[in-house]
């Protein structure tokens, strides 16, 4: 019998911290997207629950940079040498506004779209490159934006598919 009382204290007390929690966490995931102050680099739109702009999630620079930033190094088709490629992880923009999807559409500057499998994400790690060793990417050097992959960790991706997905100057991300 006391055991019994036990228990039902013991689950009773789990649904109160949920609860807790639960009140505690949400306020701050609705804050995290601020609206954009400086130019907008980049909008993400489709399946997510973050919006600052309308529909659309927008993101300046400054927003860009306060993600946790991440880095690959290696060689490309059109960089020869290895370099680093330094931002945020594509995975911490896309948990910034709630993503959930199957696939990412994205689309370029210069209008040049391709789709990328979400799967792309775990498995490989790309980075939106906002710099490129050390040095901001500007719009000549195929940035500010530009989707970097490890080519050189993963012998299997150094194909003309994965460079395909490899955006340089992205502007746009729909979540399908
Ligand atoms: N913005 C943009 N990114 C792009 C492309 C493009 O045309 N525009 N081409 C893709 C393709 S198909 C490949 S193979 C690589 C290399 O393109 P490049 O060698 O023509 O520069 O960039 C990818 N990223
Ligand atoms: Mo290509």
């Amino acid at each position: 019998m006391q055991i019994e009382t036990y228990k039902v204290t013991l689950i009773a007390c789990r649904a109160v911290l949920l609860m807790f929690f639960s009140v505690l966490i949400a306020p701050v995931n609705a804050q995290v997207l601020r609206k954009p102050t400086g130019p907008v680099l980049l909008t993400v739109s489709g399946l997510i629950t973050q919006h600052n702009t309308g529909a659309v999630a927008a993101f300046d620079f400054a927003m860009l940079n306060a993600l946790p930033a991440s880095q690959i190094v290696t060689s490309t088709p059109w960089h020869g040498a290895p370099a680093k490629f330094s931002g945020p992880a594509l995975k911490a923009l896309l948990s910034s506004v709630g993503a959930k999807g199957k696939v990412l559409r994205l689309t370029a500057q210069d209008r040049y779209e391709v789709s990328i499998p979400m799967e792309d994400i775990e498995s490989y790690g790309p980075v939106l490159a906002l710099r490129m060793d050390g040095k901001e990417l500007n719009v000549r050097n195929r940035g500010p934006i530009l989707l970097m992959y490890p080519f050189d960790s993963y012998s299997h991706i150094a194909t003309d598919v994965y460079y395909g997905r490899s955006v340089w100057q992205l502007l746009r991300i729909e979540v399908e």
